[in-house]
C-alpha cells in the first residue's frame, strides 16, 4: 500500500458511500458544483493517462474527462459516473465522480511502484507471442499463471508466421499443441500478412478482451489490421537491442466491428507474479492440479522432494519437462527478485 495517504476506516467508508450513491446517476442530488456541471451519467473508461482519462457516454461520445480526487485507481475497462461540463474550457470537459465495481481486474505488479492495474472488465486476455523480438514459452506461461489465478480465461496468439523459416514452424508448431493439449485455445496469426485474423475476430465477439504480451509482438498490428481506420503507431523491433521499443504507452479501448471490445495494451519487459503466492502459483499450471495433494509430504515444495507427485508426473510424461523447469524458474525468479514491497 502507498505511504503517501493513509486513510482512516472512517474515511474509507465514508469514501466508498458516497462513490455508491454517485453510481446511481438516476437518483443525483444537486451538489455543490452544480453551476460547473451537467447531470452525471454512465460512462466506460477508454483510456486512462495520468490524472485524464477518456469517457464514452452511453451515447458513444468521447469526453476527456479529470478524476475526483478520492478515486483511488481508474484504468481502461472500468464502468464510471461522470459529469460533462456546462461550458468546455480547454481540452478537459467532464469530471468523473465515481467508480462501480469491477467483475475482474488484471493487475502487473511493478518493480518500483507496486501493484498497478492494467484493466477491467475483462473477460479475455488474448497473449500475444513472436519470433521476433524472441518466442518466450516462459512468459506465456507467466501470463497463463496470472489469467488461472485471476479466473479469467486466455487466448494464446502466435503473431508474425510469415517470419517463420520451416524450421521454426515445425517447433513452434510443437509449442503450439502443448498448449492446446492443456486446454487453451490457440492461434496462428499474421497481422501484415491478413492471416488468421477471422478466426481471431470469431473469438473475440462477445465480451472484453486485451492483447497482451512483450513490447514488438505486434499488439497495435493487430489493432490496425483490424480496424485501418485507427492507424495507431507501431515501430519496428530494435535492430540494436532486438526488444521493442515500447511504442504503445496507453492502454485502450476499441469497439471491433463484428463485435465485442478489444484492448491495446503496452508492452511489458517482464510480467511479474510477485503478488502471487508459490501456492498460487502453482495451482496456475493447470496440469499439476491432479496431482496436487498427493505428494508424500503435505508442506511438499515439489523441487526434490521424495514422494513428490509432481515429479513423479513428469517423470512418467504425464507434465512436460519443459513446463516444470518453467516453473521452477517463476518460482525461483520470484524468491530473487522480489521488491520490498510484495
Ligand atoms: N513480419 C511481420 N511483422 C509484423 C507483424 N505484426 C507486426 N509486425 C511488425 O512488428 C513491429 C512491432 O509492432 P507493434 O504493433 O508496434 O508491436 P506492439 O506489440 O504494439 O509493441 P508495443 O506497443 O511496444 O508494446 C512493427 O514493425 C510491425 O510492423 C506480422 O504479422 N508480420
Ligand atoms: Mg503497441
Ligand atoms: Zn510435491
Amino acid at each position: 500500500m502507498s505511504s503517501k495517504r493513509r486513510l482512516t476506516k472512517q474515511q474509507q467508508a465514508r469514501i466508498a458511500r458516497h462513490n455508491q450513491q454517485r453510481l446511481d446517476t438516476s437518483k443525483q442530488e444537486s451538489s455543490g458544483d452544480d453551476d460547473i456541471y451537467l447531470a452525471a451519467e454512465p460512462g466506460l473508461i477508454l483510456s486512462r493517462f495520468g490524472k485524464h482519462a477518456d469517457v464514452e457516454a452511453a451515447d458513444g461520445s468521447v469526453i476527456r474527462c479529470n478524476l475526483r480526487r478520492t478515486l483511488n485507481s481508474v484504468v481502461t475497462g472500468d464502468r464510471v459516473a461522470f459529469r460533462r461540463v456546462r461550458q468546455s474550457q480547454g481540452s478537459v470537459d467532464g469530471i468523473i465522480d465515481a467508480v462501480a465495481e469491477r467483475d475482474s481486474v488484471l493487475l502487473r505488479p511493478d518493480f518500483y511502484d507496486g501493484l498497478k492495474p492494467v484493466a477491467a472488465n475483462i473477460d479475455r486476455i488474448v497473449v500475444v507471442s513472436a519470433v521476433l523480438p524472441e518466442f518466450s514459452a516462459q512468459i506465456i506461461d507467466r501470463y497463463l499463471v496470472a489469467a488461472e489465478v485471476t479466473g479469467i480465461p486466455p487466448v494464446l496468439v502466435l503473431n508474425k508466421t510469415d517470419l517463420l523459416s520451416d524450421e521454426q514452424r515445425h517447433a513452434l508448431q510443437q509449442q503450439l499443441e502443448l498448449y492446446s493439449k492443456l486446454g487453451y485455445a490457440t492461434l496462428w496469426l499474421s497481422a501484415k500478412r491478413g492471416e488468421g485474423m477471422s478466426a481471431l475476430l470469431q473469438l473475440l465477439q462477445e465480451g472484453t478482451s486485451i492483447l497482451v504480451g512483450q513490447s514488438g509482438v505486434g499488439k497495435s498490428s493487430i489493432m490496425n489490421a483490424i480496424l485501418p481506420e485507427l492507424a495507431l503507431s507501431t515501430q519496428q523491433v530494435s535492430d540494436v537491442s532486438g526488444l521493442g521499443q515500447h511504442t504503445t504507452t496507453a492502454s485502450r479501448l476499441y469497439h471491433l466491428p463484428a463485435g465485442g471490445q478489444l484492448i491495446d495494451s503496452p508492452g511489458i519487459r517482464e510480467f511479474g507474479l510477485w503478488h502471487f503466492s508459490p501456492e498460487q502459483v502453482t495451482a496456475g499450471f493447470v496440469e499439476f492440479q491432479p496431482f496436487l495433494g498427493r505428494c508424500k509430504f503435505r508442506d511438499c515444495k515439489h523441487l526434490k522432494d521424495p514422494g513428490c507427485a509432481i515429479l513423479q508426473a513428469v517423470t512418467d510424461g504425464d507434465i512436460s519437462k519443459q513446463r516444470y523447469q518453467s516453473y521452477l524458474r517463476i518460482l525461483t525468479s520470484m524468491a530473487e527478485d522480489k521488491p520490498n514491497h510484495f
